[in-house]
């Protein structure tokens, strides 16, 4: 279990204020000016040692990220850093957390990455919904631009730098980072083809860097402890300190910081109070949040909680947003309701996704009161396999995968359910 001594969100449960002198009393802003002091390159260099991966849910190298960004402006254009609190994604509820009760976190890792990404200003984009949390990020900016920490000579670093807040209005997609872009540029949050990616022509066409609100608000404290201590954590490719989010059939559902790779097991029954009922009534977990296939009790259990391991099981890691079921889920509804939120999300804009989201949340729920067939459980997951790898953005794939996991662990129990419906309906017509 990872001591309280290296957890990096020392307020994440908000048992202290998260105003700017108490954010300064856990460490937040101390000497920011010298951790800058080393220069752009040697802290991308420091971030790229540490193994820090993307907590947004894709887990893209942050570091190597960082260091696509140009080093000089062509024709005077800026560069902009843009943080990912767009967080919508059923299961997740770290970022907001972190917002809640460590915002300068997150503010001071604004300053420090967009520092070392060379950008003019950083735009967080918050999710329309996290009303209270726009209020104290709108607070917590206001508090460091106060106290000279934001702006001009940012810090007394010599650099200037500006934090802007967006709220978001309400829109799953917005947390692509493409759609987030057009929206802070006030159009309609409609993904982008990639490439082009971010980095290269990102917002106002300028180059930009899109990172979730975890990624950044960890850059100071790796810092300060240095990347060795952060990469101590987790196994090769897969390191650090990860907040995880554990919703559904747990007797204590939470958000906990731990070591990257912590066993299922561990992380259930030392945070969670174990499953449910018990080990024995754990049926499966969807363990990133909705985007990832769902992984069968017996699978997960003793499994490393990493890109890595959840990768080798056919699902992911994610956002980390752990759903438990327990024995009592209805798991092809539960599937079907997420198939309903996709096609609720979809832009609208590839005709794979349009149509594929609205047509596989059909058969979905034809298959749940088993009003279905064999032969269309073959037609479902021939069409998520079409929508997979073929629209503009994840979101298609991320209606798919879902589907697929279902498909692939609980084919009989779609089948049990297909031929008691038929039984019913030949009792009825005899
Ligand atoms: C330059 C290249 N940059 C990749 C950058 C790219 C992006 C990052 C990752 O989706 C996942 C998705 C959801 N040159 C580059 C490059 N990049 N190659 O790296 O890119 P990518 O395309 O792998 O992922 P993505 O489109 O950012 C994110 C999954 O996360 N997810 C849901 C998350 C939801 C939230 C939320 O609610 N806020 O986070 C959960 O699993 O399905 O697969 O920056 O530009 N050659
Ligand atoms: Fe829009 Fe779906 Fe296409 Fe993404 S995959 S751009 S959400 S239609």
């Amino acid at each position: 279990m990872l001591a309280d001594k290296d957890r990096i969100f020392t307020n994440l449960y908000g048992f202290q204020e998260w105003g700017l002198k108490a954010a300064q009393a856990r460490g937040d802003w101390d000497a920011t000016k010298k951790l800058m002091a080393v220069g752009q390159d040697a802290i991308i260099e420091e971030i790229k040692a540490s193994g820090l991966r993307g907590r947004g849910g894709a887990g893209f190298p942050t570091g190597l990220k960082w260091s696509f960004m140009p080093k000089e402006s062509k024709d005077g254009r800026p560069s902009f850093l843009v943080i990912n609190a767009d967080e919508s994604e059923p299961g997740s509820c770290k970022d907001r957390e972190i917002i809640r009760h460590d915002p300068h976190k997150l503010v001071e890792g604004a300053l420090i990455a967009g520092y070392a990404m060379r950008a003019r200003a950083a735009y967080i984009y918050i999710r329309g919904e996290f009303i209270r949390e726009a209020e104290t990020l709108f607070k917590a900016v206001a508090e460091a631009y106060d106290a000279g920490l934001l702006g001009k000579n940012a810090a007394g670093s010599g650099y200037d730098f500006d934090v802007f807040v967006h709220r978001g209005a309400g829109a799953y997609i917005c947390g692509e980072e493409t759609a987030m872009i057009e929206s802070l540029e006030g159009k309609k949050g409609q993904p982008r083809l990639k490439p082009p990616f971010p980095a290269g022509a990102g917002l106002y066409g300028c180059p930009t860097t899109v990172n979730n609100v975890e990624s950044i608000a960890v850059v100071p404290t790796i810092l300060r402890r240095g990347a060795s201590w952060f990469s101590s954590f987790g196994r090769e490719n897969n390191k650090g300190t990860k907040l995880f989010q554990i919703s559904g059939h747990v007797n204590t559902p939470c958000v906990v910081e731990e070591a990257m790779s912590i066993p299922f097991s561990e992380l259930i029954e030392k945070h969670c109070g174990g499953i449910r009922g018990g080990k024995d009534n754990l049926l499966a977990v969807i363990p990133g949040g909705s985007s990832v296939p769902l992984v069968p009790a017996e699978q997960i259990w003793d499994a490393p909680m990493d890109f890595d391991g959840l990768k080798e099981l056919g699902s992911g890691l994610g956002t980390a947003g752990v759903i438990v079921m327990d024995k009592s889920t209805d798991v092809v509804r539960a599937i079907s309701r997420i198939s309903a939120f996709y096609k609720h999300e979809s832009c609208g804009q590839c005709t794979p996704c349009r149509e594929g989201t609205g047509w596989m949340w059909r058969v979905m729920e034809r298959l749940r009161t088993g009003d279905s067939s064999p032969e269309e459980i073959d037609m479902l997951f021939q069409v998520t396999k079409q929508v997979e790898g073929h629209t503009i953005c994840a979101l298609g794939d991320a209606a798919a995968w879902p589907i697929q996991g279902l498909i692939r662990h609980y084919r009989p129990e779609l089948e049990r359910r297909i031929a008691e419906r038929q039984g019913e309906l030949a009792q009825a017509a005899e």
